[in-house]
């Protein structure tokens, strides 16, 4: 069985763990495990794909930072800071402090010791020319993440935020880069919209296009449903490959009982008028009949959706551990039609 998931950060990720445990694949890769390919798919009847946002992705210091990818990558590969969420396990400051002693601009975003050698590599790489998905399967040789993880596009298109512009108030409005907003600012200045910079440029990524359009299962992660699913969805090309596809598209909503189930979810649904409820979520995605994406829609239980065109199912959706997650991902794959065991 082939099924495609659609994920942002912390939570795309911590649902692919659930995703991998539901259909039998080992948990974390390892470079002795037979018949594994260059990008970690491991030996197995089922293959899992994931579409991961770049638009979180920035330049700093010199450095091509993939949040997401990385937070993908650590996650499944064993390598992840659980607390945090995202960045390594172990990691130490060394680089991020004498940076902050040169005053060199960012400070206020960390990057720690041993994640700066994944930046390192990957800049490399994409300044020898190569394209950001064969970096990713290179840096996913090492991480044997046990999914092929593929960037959504191997074009730049990053997330900003349009907020008042602080120096003259809301007498004008500047836009600034999702990061600086998210980390920076805490999410804490008024987000008008967010615009996907580099998107009319871009198309979606060919392995990712045919991941959806010929999986027997599609699934949306509970991930942020702007900045994370929102943004890959405004990449050309994403909403034909959803529109095409012959497989059921179920999402999970990242709204449970009012709230984000992580970060700040609700400051930037707010932006779009879009209320923080699994319905407003779900009748924002919308149905795929109606030329929205959705024939499956999973609630948290207690929550309820009215979404036309839509089968809704309530059931725990807490992440809180692997086999909370499993669980979820098993129920999303049969409302999708593709039962597993
Ligand atoms: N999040 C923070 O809140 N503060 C940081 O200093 C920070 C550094 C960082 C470095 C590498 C990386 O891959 C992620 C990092 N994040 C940090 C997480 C992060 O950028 C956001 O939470 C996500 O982009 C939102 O999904």
């Amino acid at each position: 069985m082939k099924v495609t998931v659609l994920v942002g950060g912390v939570g795309g990720a911590r649902f692919l763990l659930g995703v991998k445990a539901a259909l039998g694949l080992p948990a974390v890769g390892s470079v002795s495990e037979p018949r594994i390919d260059a990008v970690g798919a491991g030996a197995s009847d089922h293959e899992v794909t994931a579409v991961v946002n770049v638009g979180d992705d920035i330049w700093m210091h010199g450095l091509r930072i993939c949040p997401d990818m990385d937070t993908c990558l650590y996650t499944l590969g064993g390598g992840i800071d659980p607390e945090r969420g995202w960045g390594r396990a172990g990691e130490t400051w060394a680089v991020r402090d004498e940076l902050a002693a040169y005053e060199a601009d960012p400070t206020w975003f960390g990057l720690g010791d041993r994640d700066l050698a994944t930046h390192l590599v990957r800049t490399r790489m994409l300044r020898a020319g190569y394209p950001l998905s064969d970096v990713t399967a290179a840096l996913c040789h090492r991480w044997r993440p046990g999914v092929t993880l593929l960037p959504a596009t191997d074009d730049r298109v990053e997330t900003h935020v349009i907020i008042d512009d602080p120096e003259t108030g809301p007498k004008a409005r500047k836009a600034i880069h999702f990061q600086e907003w998210w980390v920076r600012h805490k999410a804490e200045p008024l987000a008008h919209s967010f615009a996907s910079v580099g998107a009319e440029q871009a198309t979606v990524l060919p392995a990712a296009r045919d991941a959806i359009t010929g999986a027997d299962a599609v699934l949306i992660a509970p991930s942020n449903p702007v900045v994370s699913i929102g943004s890959l969805l405004e990449i050309p090309g994403m909403r034909d490959a959803l529109r095409e596809t012959k497989a059921r598209v179920v999402g999970l909503s990242p709204i449970v009982g009012g709230r984000p189930l992580r970060g700040m979810a609700d400051a930037c649904l707010t932006a779009i008028g879009v209320d923080t409820t699994a319905e407003a979520v779900g009748r924002h995605f919308g149905g795929r009949a109606d030329g929205g994406l959705l024939d499956g829609w999973l609630v948290h239980t207690g929550d309820s959706a009215d979404v036309p065109g839509v089968e809704v199912l309530s059931l725990p959706l807490l992440m809180t551990d692997v086999d909370a997650t499993a669980e979820m991902a098993r129920r999303a794959l049969d409302l999708a039609g593709a039962a597993v065991g």
